[in-house]
C-alpha cells in the first residue's frame, strides 16, 4: 500500500468514527481519486542546440512530430514552451531552447524563474555529453532536482553500425555506446550517471522503457501514478501499469458509491453512480487508446475503425451512455458480485456491505479486465497491419 493510500485510509476511518459520511466521500474523491487528474507533474527536456530535444517532447507525449499540437522540430527553440499532455493535462512537458547558445549561455540558463515548478529534468545529447551537459546536471542537483541522461538518435547509430560493422551486433553497438556516455560524464565531474539510449521515432525500444520505470521508481509515490497514466501507451509494460493503477482505484470508487448510498438523499446515489461509472470507463478507454481523442489525427482514427473490429467488449465501438451502462450491470454475473462483497468486507466492515459497492466494484473490475484484452487485441492487429 503506498503512502497516499495509507493516509487515505486514516483519514477515512477518523471521519467514520465520527460518522461523518460526507467527509467520507470528499476524502476518497478529493483527496485520491482526483488528485491523479490534477497532481500537477512538470517534466523539463534540456540540453544542448539540436540535439532532438522537441521531438522527445513530441514522442513522450504521444503525439507525431507532423501534428498540429507538436512541437516544432528541425527548426530553433527560443525560448520555454510549455506542452500538456493530450489527455492527462495536468502533466506538463517543458520543451527548452538548447543550452549553451549565444543567447542561453549556460551559467545563467537555470537562473530562470521557469524551473521552480519542475519535478525532474531530462538532459538530451545526440553525442557524447559535454561541459555544458555536466554543467546543468549540477545545477539542477544545487536545486534538489532530480535528472536523468538521455542520449538520443540512437536509431542513427545503429544504421551507421549496420553499415560499418562486418558482424553487426545491436547489444554489443548499444552497449559502447552506454559506456561511451557514462565515462564521458564521469570526466566532465557528473558521478554514477544513469545515462538511457532512445530513440524519439522508436520510443517504445532501446531504452526508454527502462527508462519510465526509473522515473516512476523515483518519483514520490502520489507523483508516480499521474506519471504511470500519461506514459505512451505502445508496449505491454505500460499498459500493464495502467491497469494495475486504474484497478488500485476502483475500490475507491465503489466505497465512494457505498458512502453515497448511505447518505439520506432518496435518488442520489443511483444518479450519481451512473455518472461516475460512464466516467471511469470513459477514462480505460483513453488511458489505453481506444477512443478517437485518444488516438489523435483524423488518419490514425480511421485506423482506429479497422482496429476497432477486433475489440469484444460490448460497448467498445460505441459511445458509452448511461443507459447502456444500466444494462451491463443488469447482466453481472452473480460469482464476481460475490467475490466483489467479500473484498468490501474487508474494506468497509464498520458499514455492512453495501449493494452499491458490490455492483459498482464487480462493474469496473470487468470492464476494466475486457478493456485490457481487447487493448491486448488492438495492439497484435495494429502489429499485424503494420
Ligand atoms: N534519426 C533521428 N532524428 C531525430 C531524433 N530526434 C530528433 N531528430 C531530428 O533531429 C533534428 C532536431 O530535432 P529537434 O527536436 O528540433 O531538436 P532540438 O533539440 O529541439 O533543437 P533546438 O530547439 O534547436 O535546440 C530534427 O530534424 C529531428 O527530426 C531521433 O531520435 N532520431
Ligand atoms: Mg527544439
Amino acid at each position: 500500500m503506498s503512502a497516499m493510500e495509507s493516509k487515505v485510509i486514516e483519514d477515512l476511518k477518523n471521519a467514520l468514527e465520527n460518522v461523518d459520511l460526507v467527509s467520507a466521500v470528499s476524502i476518497i474523491n478529493i483527496k485520491y481519486l482526483e488528485d491523479t487528474n490534477t497532481i500537477p507533474l512538470n517534466i523539463a527536456i534540456t540540453g544542448e542546440s539540436g540535439v532532438g530535444k522537441s521531438a522527445f517532447v513530441n514522442a513522450f507525449r504521444g503525439i507525431d512530430n507532423a501534428d498540429e499540437r507538436a512541437a516544432p522540430t528541425g527548426v530553433e527553440t527560443t525560448k520555454p514552451e510549455s506542452y500538456p499532455h493530450p489527455i492527462y493535462p495536468n502533466v506538463t512537458l517543458w520543451d527548452l531552447p538548447g543550452v549553451g547558445t549565444s543567447k542561453f549561455p549556460a551559467d545563467q540558463y537555470l537562473k530562470h524563474s521557469w524551473f521552480e515548478n519542475v519535478d525532474f529534468f531530462i538532459i538530451v545529447s545526440a553525442g557524447r555529453f559535454r561541459e555544458n551537459d555536466a554543467r546543468l546536471a549540477q545545477e539542477i542537483k544545487k536545486m534538489d532536482k532530480n535528472f536523468y541522461f538521455v542520449r538520443s538518435k540512437i536509431d542513427n547509430n545503429l544504421s551507421d553500425a549496420k553499415r560499418s560493422q562486418r558482424e553487426y551486433d545491436e547489444e554489443k553497438t548499444l552497449q559502447k555506446i552506454r559506456e561511451n556516455c557514462i565515462q564521458g560524464l564521469e570526466e566532465q565531474g557528473v558521478a554514477f550517471p544513469q545515462v538511457f539510449l532512445v530513440s524519439s521515432f522508436d520510443l517504445h525500444l532501446y531504452d526508454f522503457p527502462a527508462l519510465q520505470e526509473t522515473m516512476e521508481r523515483e518519483l514520490p509515490s502520489h507523483k508516480s501514478d499521474v506519471l504511470t497514466l500519461a506514459l505512451p501507451k505502445f508496449c505491454k509494460g505500460i499498459i500493464n501499469k495502467k491497469k494495475e493503477v486504474f484497478r488500485s482505484q476502483i475500490k475507491y470508487y465503489a466505497l465512494m458509491s457505498a458512502l453515497v448510498a448511505a447518505l439520506p438523499i432518496p435518488g442520489l446515489s443511483i444518479a450519481a453512480d451512473l455518472g461516475v461509472l460512464v466516467g471511469v470507463v470513459g477514462s480505460y478507454l483513453f488511458g489505453f487508446g481506444l477512443n478517437k481523442k485518444s488516438m489523435g489525427k483524423p488518419s490514425s482514427a480511421k485506423l482506429l475503425e479497422n482496429l476497432r473490429t477486433v475489440m469484444k467488449y460490448l460497448y467498445s465501438g460505441n459511445d458509452l451512455t448511461k443507459k447502456l451502462v444500466v444494462l451491463m450491470l443488469r447482466s453481472l454475473p452473480l460469482v464476481m458480485l460475490c467475490e466483489a462483497a467479500e473484498e468490501g468486507s474487508t474494506w468497509i466492515p464498520c458499514l455492512g456491505i453495501p449493494i452499491s459497492f458490490t455492483f459498482i466494484y464487480t462493474f469496473l473490475s470487468s470492464a476494466l479486465d475486457s478493456l485490457f484484452v481487447d487493448t491486448e487485441n488492438v495492439r497484435m492487429k495494429a502489429f499485424e497491419m503494420n
